[in-house]
């Protein structure tokens, strides 16, 4: 009895120690699968100003404006057709991946004095 109780108590443990291994190498595997993917990097539209006006990036990456002024503004690819966030109202924001290399000039459609760029690189 005493031995049966034993091996109960034995299988237990392995099964419990392959659980947590499993668990534990599940989540590494997560954790590398998120390191890879670029972090998402974003560009406060703030006194008139793209923070930071020139940003350079890896492919793939993802951009995010957020306008912080009271004024509307925009994020138009100076090339009119790559991106364009439309009127951003305050506290709105725009996501765009940037899926080419180059550098894009973007500015603003209602103050055309506002002018900015993302370096993509490879
Ligand atoms: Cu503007």
């Amino acid at each position: 009895m005493r031995r049966i109780i034993l091996l109960i108590t034995v299988a237990t443990m392995v099964v419990l120690s392959t659980m947590f291994v499993v668990s534990v190498s599940g989540a590494q595997k997560h954790t590398t699968a998120k390191a890879q993917k670029h972090p998402t990097r974003k560009v406060l539209i703030q006194d008139f100003r793209f923070k930071p006006a020139h940003i350079t990036i890896k492919r793939g990456t993802k951009v995010r404006w957020i306008n912080k002024d009271s004024a509307p503004h925009t994020a138009t690819a100076n090339n009119g057709r790559s991106f364009d966030s439309g009127r951003l109202g305050k506290g709105q924001r725009y996501l765009h991946t940037f899926k080419s290399v180059g550098k894009k000039r973007y500015h603003c459609e209602i103050h055309p004095f506002m002018r900015a760029s993302v370096v993509v690189k490879r």
